[in-house]
């Protein structure tokens, strides 16, 4: 009987992956990304599994909630909620987004609720034979649209520690151009992404205007990642105002976002000045923004992020979501809790192509025209290739990051560089 199913063990297991040197406003991309694997397993042998930070802060975290979920049943999600709740410490203070939201103490509740989450829907979706989606209400798409994430890039780390990946140098409009052809042609993504908040922003409105030349009709966002003074991003409006579907984090703060709203006719997109539900209502009140980025890493789930969905909708806002370096369980979490959204009003964010490694059984997820297909096994439906497994843990306790850090690594680089922002 379902109801007699319970939690048995818990595992974390940290790994690390091989990433681009990919640029940023808080840096460069270190040669190796983190992310922690957990494994929930039940009375009855299964396992539910789910992908999440791998900072140190994140692990002792998670180390903490471990034993909150033995002999819980997996549909117990509000019991686990409560739990974790009173369990883990969430470090109060100002709500600011980082680039790094592994390493973001006030957000600690949600991201142990989220990843505790994932694992027990994966594992409620293999006890009742459903995918997870189903658990969800239900598909209203058959595959997930995903935009094309480009970015400022150098050839290789300056660290050398593996021989450069195939993407080249990323820097000039006709490089950017060049990344989004290539990118467009692996995985026929049907809009574009630049990661912005790098070079002048002259230079980053000179891309997307090569882009928008070399791609017409296909639907283009830039995000400085609140990189841009107000002014900045004032300035950019109009030449941007002709060419991108949204605007999404140029300027910092929810005022500077509701002022620049005066200033430009793209609606404004964040995942930044809107990361809790105290901020929600602050940035619907001040007219902050059009869409909402979520993630139902930081935000606290699946569930929560229909619930965002449904706030969304209610206010007119967009909807998409965000991403960091991930992946395929992110993948395929981020793909069911899609497909459930009516009002995903945009394609969904991931640096999926970016990465060139996979801990999921049969490697890499497929893409086609740019959508990933919603799964019809049950849960979530990748499942651990424990081989590779060993292999990304193996890389973990290797490669000596153990908390994302751009700006000491763009340091290497550039020892004069403040990471201060905004900086233009
Ligand atoms: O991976 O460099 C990156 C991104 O800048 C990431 O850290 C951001 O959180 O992709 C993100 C965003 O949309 O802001
Ligand atoms: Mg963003």
């Amino acid at each position: 009987m379902a109801r007699d199913i319970t939690i048995t063990h818990v595992r974390v297991t940290p790994i690390a992956f091989r990433d681009g040197p990919l640029l940023n406003a808080a840096g460069i991309h270190e040669p190796w990304a983190l992310r922690s694997i957990v494994e929930i397993e039940t009375s009855d042998g299964r396992v539910g599994i789910s992908e999440t930070y791998g900072d140190e802060p994140m692990l002792k975290i998670l180390e903490q909630a471990r034993p909150l979920l033995i002999g819980l049943s997996p549909f117990a999600l509000n019991v686990m909620e409560e739990r974790v709740r009173a369990t883990i410490t969430a470090v109060s203070g100002a709500v600011e987004f980082e680039l790094a939201p592994g390493s973001h103490a006030i957000k600690n509740v949600p991201k142990v609720i989220s990843a505790l989450e994932t694992g027990m829907l994966d594992l409620q979706g293999q006890i009742t034979g459903a995918p997870m989606v189903d658990l969800l209400g239900g598909k209203v798409r058959d595959a997930v649209p995903y935009s094309a994430y480009l970015f400022f890039k150098y050839a290789e780390h300056i660290d050398k520690p593996y021989a450069p990946d195939v993407w080249g140098e990323g820097v000039s409009p006709a490089q950017i151009v060049a990344q989004a052809q290539r990118m467009i042609d692996l995985y026929g993504f049907q809009s574009i992404k630049l990661k912005g908040g790098v070079f002048e922003p002259a230079h980053e409105v000179a891309c997307m205007q090569a882009l928008a030349k070399a791609f017409p009709g296909l639907p283009l966002r830039l995000d400085p990642n609140a990189n841009w003074s107000l002014t900045a991003s004032i300035a950019a409006a109009p030449a941007l105002d002709e060419i991108l579907e949204y605007y999404e984090d140029p300027t910092p703060g929810l005022a500077g976002m509701a002022e620049l709203a005066k200033h430009t006719e793209l609606p404004l997109a964040t995942n930044m000045v809107i990361t809790t539900m105290e901020d929600f209502r602050k940035g619907c009140e001040m007219g902050s923004i059009q869409v909402l980025l979520s993630d139902h890493h930081y935000w606290g789930g699946l569930r929560i992020t229909q619930t965002l969905a449904r706030m969304c909708r209610l206010w007119g806002f967009g909807m998409s979501m965000h991403s960091n370096s991930h992946l395929g369980i992110s993948l395929m979490a981020m793909t069911h809790v899609a497909a459930s959204v009516p009002n995903l009003t945009y394609a969904c964010d991931t640096h999926y192509p970016w990465q060139e490694e996979e801990v999921v059984k049969g490697g890499r997820i497929r893409f086609d025209k740019g959508s990933v297909a919603v799964p019809t096994t049950p849960g979530l439906g990748v499942e651990l290739d424990y081989d590779v497994l060993a292999t990304l843990h193996e890389q973990y306790k290797t490669c000596g990051v153990r908390n994302r850090d751009d700006l000491t690594q763009m340091r290497k680089y550039d020892p004069s560089f403040t990471g201060k922002t905004p900086r233009f």
